[in-house]
């Protein structure tokens, strides 16, 4: 039986469990202690990440988006990149502004409330610290202290920010609720990549946590309709078709993808070619002082334009135009040659794996 280690309140084991369940692929959910965290996942995978996935053959691997890939050879059937190569890069493109974007407004509205805070850090620690013998308010409190101080104020939350990371979230409500209001999922009637993208931030966080899961049910019910939907949804019940092309519902969503996400990977990536250890941004107007660079989002700017490349044959025109017209091909493109050397072999979900920020203490 494949294990898969995690948590049920972590972005991405939700965005793998609703993978695993959408194809039913059998496993079993193992959740994660703290000490786990620290040492089995990291010994095992190279990264202090979750989830992690132990197969029946002893391997482990770790990393949703290789994982997923590797999981698609496997269970060939019912796949969710879309055949059409135009549809399958936007979607690849949306799953890593999911991935890699939408985690700083999902850990500041988790982190930067006290009613989340209070609640979020004693669902982790009953759930990963039943051994440790200290004082249960001892253990919320350093939970507490330590998630704010690395997701939200190490990672250039500030009051300068504070409006546009909110606003991030609040925008792509309003773009999703027009795109569900018009159909089930984001490419047609069933789902595909970049739907278990945005259900990492969209399930375990936006949805589920107080304070955005209070804005969420407000003012985007189709949103709040689709993840249980997506939750809900089984390859071997669905029989849907997707759309042709892009339509036109989804343009507002690649302009905000190349304002933000595109631009911030740029500057990450820029300050890992000369070994800034932080970077400042403007972005959409914000100034962002202090990010941490991250190796990690160097190799995805590099994975894009690899995939990119590859695009070939009647779509790579329209591709092209597309991205021309919503701001993306500029950005996308504009760092010739990202060269993180991560994952030279191709190793990846297995082998030694970063995490998105190297070497933060347990
Ligand atoms: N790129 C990885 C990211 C995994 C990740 O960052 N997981 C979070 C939890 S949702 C984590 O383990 N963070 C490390 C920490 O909290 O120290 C993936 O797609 O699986």
């Amino acid at each position: 039986m494949i294990k898969l280690y995690g948590l049920k309140l972590s972005y991405f084991t939700g965005k793998l469990e609703g993978y695993l369940r959408y194809k039913d692929i059998s496993h079993e959910y193992c959740s994660v202690t703290a000490v786990d965290f620290s040492r089995r996942l990291r010994d095992k995978t190279g990264a202090m990440q979750m989830p992690a996935v132990e197969l029946p053959d002893g391997r482990w691997m770790t990393d949703t988006s290789p994982m997923i890939d590797w999981f698609e050879k496997q269970y060939a059937e019912d796949p969710i990149l879309p055949a059409d190569p135009e549809q399958a890069f936007i979607g690849r493109l949306i799953e890593d502004y999911a991935d890699e974007w939408l985690w700083r407004p999902a850990m500041h509205f988790r982190w930067s409330y006290p009613t989340s805070a209070k609640l979020l850090s004693r669902q982790i620690v009953d759930e990963m610290t039943p051994d440790l013998k200290l004082p249960a308010w001892l253990k919320r409190w350093r939970v507490e202290k330590r998630q704010r101080r690395i997701f939200v104020l190490n990672d250039g939350v500030s009051p300068e920010t504070w409006d546009h990371v909110e606003q991030g979230y609040t925008r792509l409500l309003a773009i999703l609720e027009t795109v569900f209001q018009n159909r089930p999922f984001i490419f047609g009637d069933k789902p595909t990549l970049a739907d278990f993208g945005l259900f990492g931030p969209l399930f375990r966080h936006f949805s589920q946590d107080p304070v955005p899961a209070a804005i969420m049910r407000e003012t985007a019910p189709a949103v709040a309709e689709w993840v249980h939907r997506l939750w809900n949804a089984r390859a071997s019940r669905l029989d849907g078709t997707l759309v042709s092309g892009i339509p036109e519902d989804l343009k507002p969503l690649l302009r905000e993808i190349a304002e933000t996400h595109l631009e911030n990977l740029c500057a990450n990536a820029q300050a890992w070619s000369v070994q800034d250890s932080k970077f400042d941004a403007e972005l959409q107007g914000a100034q962002y002082s202090g990010v941490p660079t991250s190796r990690y989002r160097v190799w995805c700017l590099e994975k894009l334009q690899e995939r990119f490349a590859e695009v070939n044959g009647p779509s790579a025109n329209p591709l092209k135009q597309l991205l021309e017209q919503q701001g993306c091909l500029e950005p996308l493109l504009r760092i010739t040659n990202p060269a993180s050397g991560y994952d030279k072999e191709r190793e990846a979900p297995f082998g030694r794996s970063i995490a998105v920020y190297e070497n933060l203490e347990a």
